[in-house]
């Protein structure tokens, strides 16, 4: 079931934001980069989904991803919040070396809501979120009915292979420490 939320404060836009990392302790660095966004000006954390362990895409001779999703309230510009990212991505020791390679923190821009762009630094809506079972899950956790490509993220999470669904499982609270604010809870 999805998080019910108000909608945005007037001057506010609201964001779909993807984690994913596969290099140190990237359960507490989601929330770390999380903390970090929030105290960003004009940026507001609203929730974040599950975690799930999930296996490499891309290139799959490398370590399990560990994903999760966010959503965000956000007053500044799209490409302000891709900025955020990317340092906050800096802020966690993100190196940049093979595309879909191993990372400590990726931070993608799914999607915005009544909001598109495709410029040379930043794609809105992120144009690989509906091939990517480790992202349909999680945002079906915070929105299934948002609607990505002309489909509702719940008919997308329906059209994944159920045993590529199995291997994607949720990260459980009780083997994790409280990290972040409680109120980001679904
Ligand atoms: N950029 C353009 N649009 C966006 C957007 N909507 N959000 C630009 C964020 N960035 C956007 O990103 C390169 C540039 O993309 C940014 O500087 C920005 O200007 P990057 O993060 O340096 O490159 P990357 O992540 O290596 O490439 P890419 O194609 O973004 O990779 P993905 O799509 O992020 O995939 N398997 C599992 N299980 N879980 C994962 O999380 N992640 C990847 C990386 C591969 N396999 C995975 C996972
Ligand atoms: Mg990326």
């Amino acid at each position: 079931m999805s998080a019910l939320l108000e909608k945005p404060e007037d001057g506010f836009m609201r964001a779909y934001i993807g984690l994913g990392g596969n290099i140190g302790d990237v359960y507490s660095n989601f929330f770390k980069a999380l903390e970090l966004l929030d105290d960003k000006p004009g940026v507001k954390v609203l929730k974040i989904s599950s975690v799930y362990k999930t296996p490499p895409w891309g290139i799959t001779n490398q370590d399990w991803f560990v994903n999760t999703c966010a959503v965000l309230d956000f007053s500044i510009s799209p490409v302000s919040l891709l900025e955020d990212c990317l340092d906050v991505e800096d802020r966690l020791n993100r190196a940049r070396t093979v595309r879909w390679g191993p990372r400590t923190m990726d931070l993608d821009i799914l999607f915005i809501e009544d909001f598109e762009i495709k410029t040379e630094n930043l794609i809105v809506p992120h144009p690989r979120t509906h091939l990517r079972s480790f992202v349909i899950k999680p945002l079906y956790d915070l929105n299934d009915q948002l609607i990505v490509q002309n489909k509702t993220i719940a008919q997308w999470l329906e059209s994944f292979d159920k045993a590529e669904l199995d291997q994607i499982v949720p990260v459980a609270m009780d083997e994790t420490p409280q990290l972040g604010k409680a109120e980001w809870r679904i």
